[in-house]
This record gives C-alpha cells, structure tokens and sequence, in this order.
C-alpha cells in the first residue's frame, strides 16, 4: 500500500479497513508505516508505505479486482494520474502464494519488488522469512538502499 496525496496514514489504514470488511479477506498481519522517498518519478512528495498479509478465498484477478475498488472508494483519480505520479492509495500485490501470473490485468509477483526498498522493508517486517521467486525477503530487504526510508510511527492498529 502507498499514498502520497492527503492524509497518507488514513488513506492506508481506510484502505486495511476495507479489505478486512470483506468476508473474503482475513488480515493475517500488518507492518508499520514507513516515510518513502519517491521511486521511479522523483518529482513529487514522500509516501507512506506498508504491507499487509492476507488468507483470502479470492482467485487472484477478483482479490485485484477488490483492490482497485478499494482504491476507487478512497478517491483515488485516474484521469488526472500519471504513471509512478502521485495518488491518494496505491494498493499492489506483492505475491500470491506461489502462483506466477503474467497477463494483461496482473503480473505476479509484482515485477519491481526486488528493486523496491519501500516494498521490501514494511515487507520483511511481515514476511521476512518468506521466500519468493526463490530469494528471501529478508536479504533482499537488505541488498537494497534503504536510505531515506524511515519508520513514521510506531503505531500498530491491529
Ligand atoms: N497490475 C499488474 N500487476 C499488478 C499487481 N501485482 N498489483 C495492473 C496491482 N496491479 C497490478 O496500476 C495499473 C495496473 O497495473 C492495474 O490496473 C492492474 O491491472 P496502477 O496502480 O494504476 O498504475 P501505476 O501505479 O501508475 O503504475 P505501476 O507500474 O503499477 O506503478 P506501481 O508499481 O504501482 O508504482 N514510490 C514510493 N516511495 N512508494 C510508492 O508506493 N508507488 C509507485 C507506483 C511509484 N513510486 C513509489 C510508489
Ligand atoms: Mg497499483
């Protein structure tokens, strides 16, 4: 999850709200909230950035699908967004079990997550012994830059 845009915090944790309503979805965990520098285009405001881990029901294109209707209800605009830009609520999957997914709606797992400190560091705090597409979470976390990415509270709501 990120958000960039208005009150980031509220914005993430409406969005962990919304995905707990439904009877689908049962939030396992939730890392902190982290202060990111901007990636890809460097030209806007810091995020914030967590990570949560779910057991849903879902096949992956209908959890997606929740996602970006959760993404729709908090107000994020695409017609004004431009790639990487700024937006109220980004929600991305990270990994869905083991499942490689590459077609037009959604690739899995995600394809910049090794490249990401603001991924990797709220997501080894929750799934750090995890391994995907063979590397550990917690060593990649640790391969990247994490310069500028910084806890912004040690508040937990779950
Ligand atoms: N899509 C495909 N795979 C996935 C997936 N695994 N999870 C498709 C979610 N969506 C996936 O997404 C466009 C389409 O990608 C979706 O409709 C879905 O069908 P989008 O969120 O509208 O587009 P975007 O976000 O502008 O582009 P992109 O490439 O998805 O960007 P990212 O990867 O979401 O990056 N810097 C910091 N510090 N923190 C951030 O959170 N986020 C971004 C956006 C850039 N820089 C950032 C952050
Ligand atoms: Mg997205």
């Amino acid at each position: 999850m990120g958000s960039n845009l208005g009150d980031r915090a509220e914005a993430i944790n409406d969005a962990l709200r919304l995905l707990e309503k439904s009877p689908s979805v049962k939030l396992v965990s939730r890392s902190r909230l982290y202060e990111t520098p901007p990636w890809g285009d460097e030209n806007q405001d810091a995020f914030l950035n967590a990570c949560a881990l779910i057991e849903t029901d879902l096949p992956p294109h209908d959890l997606l699908r929740l996602c970006l209707d959760i993404e729709r209800r908090l107000g994020r605009d695409r017609t004004t967004s431009r790639r990487w830009g700024p937006r109220r609520i980004d929600l991305d999957l990270l990994f869905y079990g083991d499942e490689r997914i590459a077609d037009n709606e959604l690739t899995l797992p995600h394809p910049h997550l090794f490249e990401r400190a603001f991924v990797l560091v709220p997501l080894s705090e929750i799934a750090g012994a995890r391994s995907i597409s063979g590397r550990n979470v917690n060593e990649a976390a640790d391969a990247l830059d994490r310069s500028g990415v910084s806890l912004w509270d040690q508040s937990v709501t779950k």
